[in-house]
């Protein structure tokens, strides 16, 4: 407690708001100043806290999240009232969705103009507004974000909070709480030998590691759990490099195989849903048997029945698996470890292929080869990725090395977290950034690039400019001279933009020019952006979700 605190004296909501982060261990916020808050702004940084102050406050929310996911610690947004407030809800609302910790802090109206409808400034009742789309949603109180699944939560602060003047002693009892870290929640031992008993009884065992699995930051335990058993392992997007992408193990190139023919699948922090085609067929078999280790027991069975759950933190739940697991308890059939390496070999070769080819122009597999060479040599880099095809392609293509350095569009598949996600990460970590984006996907958020030459942040951008959304050659069907809904301009100059701000912009038409100006960007640790033309011919309509979307079938 800070020595004002001891014996009474007089403060107010902004020295109390202040304080109240610094007791809870956090440094930075993230957010956009204005009427009710920028006094609290100014006061954060006064006080020793980081400030980044950004173009728009889902970028600011987008980057509070992501320094939640990669710290364990929630992030903090700053915004002003209702439509500040609502700009930063859908990086609120998608930190809740993936599991994030992150608390959106914004300044609102007084409550009695708020509650009479009297038309206030900015008026919105947000506290109410909030509820749904997080995990709890109070006016100045104590927060939650990270215990149990972590998420977003919402702090209201009224205009009256924060200007009022109180006695020291009051205020510490109702404003400041200190959040302890979150609790370590152990699995039942008996459910910890079940899924043991049932991985031991498989054919076909699989693992598939989640980004709750990366999140934990159990990452020594996971593999050596991994490792002991000996059974393949898939890693969801955010899960790459938990283990490095090129572990013997991986049975990333091989998934549509285990997915479908796994009698015995462990989930370790992911959850049956879309992305993984709700656990049900054809992408399944009915017969499958789960394992699931979570820390939210409403997850089990939310899908398909769960034989075996695991209701605990990773951590918790890996120390204890490799407490009782013996040396080869677990064996994975060796019939079951060739049809593996055999789908892995003849899906790597067929990929070698494209990746090989030269096309003119670049296509996405020529340009992510680039990248994937420049990124192979420097594992500690963060690779920020969103898009359709650039998402799905560059997924499948960068392989990662360590952990929670792949941050991506999650479970909504969002556009917009690029800028947000990339600035977060950068700031959290002070490590170097590349983002690479589609050009529809930059868009989201590409004024933020103003933001990242203004605190002179690490972060290189790679537009994949295909002049489109999916692709640039899609025709206004009413022959009008209108572009089609999914063009974009052709041969924009993205780079043009980063030199507003004396950033470096690259125009890049071939890979070799690509590989040349990555290496470059990221040798000066400066804000770069790389306008990189891609065939308008190369993507395909909603990346790899065809099967998502429907198409209007009369008249055709
Ligand atoms: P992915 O998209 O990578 O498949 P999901 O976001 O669907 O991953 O699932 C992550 C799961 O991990 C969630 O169900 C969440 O409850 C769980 N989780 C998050 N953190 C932890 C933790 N520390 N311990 C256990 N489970 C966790
Ligand atoms: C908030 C819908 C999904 S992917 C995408 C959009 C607009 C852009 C794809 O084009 P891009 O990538 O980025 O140029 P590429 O390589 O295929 O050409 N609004 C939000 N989220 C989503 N997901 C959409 C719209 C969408
Ligand atoms: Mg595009």
């Amino acid at each position: 407690m800070p020595n004002e605190m001891n014996s009474a004296s007089i403060t107010d909501g902004f020295h109390l708001v202040v304080d109240a982060l610094k007791l809870n261990g956090i440094d930075t916020i993230f957010g956009v100043a204005g009427i009710p808050i920028t006094d609290l702004a100014r006061l954060a940084q006064a006080e020793g806290l980081r400030y980044i102050g950004f173009r728009h406050e889902q970028s600011a929310g987008n980057a509070a999240a992501i320094a939640g996911y990669l710290t364990k610690k929630p992030g903090i947004c700053l915004t002003v009232s209702a439509p500040g407030f609502l700009n930063g809800m859908v990086a609120l609302a998608n930190a809740t969705t993936n599991g994030f910790p992150m608390i959106q802090i914004s300044g609102s109206s007084d409550r009695a103009i708020v509650d009479l409808q009297q038309g206030d400034y900015e008026e919105l009742d947000q506290m109410n507004a909030a509820k749904p789309y997080t995990k709890a949603s109070f006016r100045v109180s104590k927060h939650a974000a990270i215990s149990g699944r972590p998420g977003g939560v919402y702090l209201d602060l009224t205009s009256e909070v924060l200007g009022a003047t109180l006695d020291t002693n009051a205020a510490t009892r109702s404003l400041v709480r200190v959040v302890e870290p979150a609790p370590r929640q152990f699995p039942d031992p008996e459910s910890i030998k079940r899924a043991i008993d049932l991985l031991a009884s498989a054919q076909r065992p699989l693992i598939i590691l989640g980004k709750g699995a990366a999140y934990a930051q159990a990452d020594g335990a996971i593999r050596a759990l991994v490792e002991m058993t000996g059974i393949p392992y898939l890693p969801m997007s955010m899960a790459k490099g938990l283990l490095p992408d090129n572990h013997k193990q991986s049975a990333a190139a091989a998934r549509s195989l285990v997915l479908a023919e796994a009698d015995v699948v462990m989930l370790i922090g992911a959850r049956l849903n879309w992305l993984l085609a709700q656990g049900k067929g054809p992408r399944w078999s009915p017969t499958t048997q789960f394992v699931q280790v979570d820390i939210s027991p409403t997850e089990i069975d939310s899908n398909r029945a769960i034989a075996a759950p695991v209701v605990a933190d990773i951590g918790s739940a890996m120390s204890a698996f490799l407490a009782v697991l013996k040396p080869g308890q677990i064996q994975p059939k060796a019939a079951w470890l060739n049809a593996i390496s055999e789908r892995k070999q003849h899906n790597t070769e067929r990929m070698a292929a494209h990746l090989n080819a030269s096309p003119n122009p670049m296509n996405f597999y020529s340009s992510l080869r680039s990248i994937r060479d420049v990124l192979a040599e420097k594992p500690d880099i963060y690779v920020v990725n969103e898009g359709a095809n650039t998402l799905d392609f560059g997924r499948d293509i960068i392989d990662m090395r360590q952990p929670r350095k792949r941050l991506d569009c999650g479970t909504w598949g969002v556009m917009g977290i690029g800028m947000g996600y990339a600035i977060g990460a950068a700031v959290v970590s002070g490590k170097p950034v590349v983002a690479v984006e589609g050009d529809s996907a930059f868009g989201f958020s590409g004024m933020e690039i103003e933001t990242i030459c203004r605190y002179h942040l690490p972060i290189v951008v790679v537009v994949f400019n295909n002049g489109g959304i999916y692709r640039g050659d899609d025709l206004n069907r009413s022959g009008g001279s209108d572009p089609s809904p999914t063009v974009l301009m052709k041969n924009a100059r993205y780079d043009k933009l980063i030199e507003a701000f004396d950033g470096t912009g690259y125009h890049v038409t071939d890979p070799r020019s690509l590989t040349k100006v990555l290496t470059d960007s990221l040798a000066s640790r400066k804000p770069a952006l790389i306008n990189c033309i891609i065939d308008p011919t190369a993507g395909t309509e909603s990346g790899h979700l065809q099967n998502l979307n429907p198409q209007s079938q009369v008249g055709k």
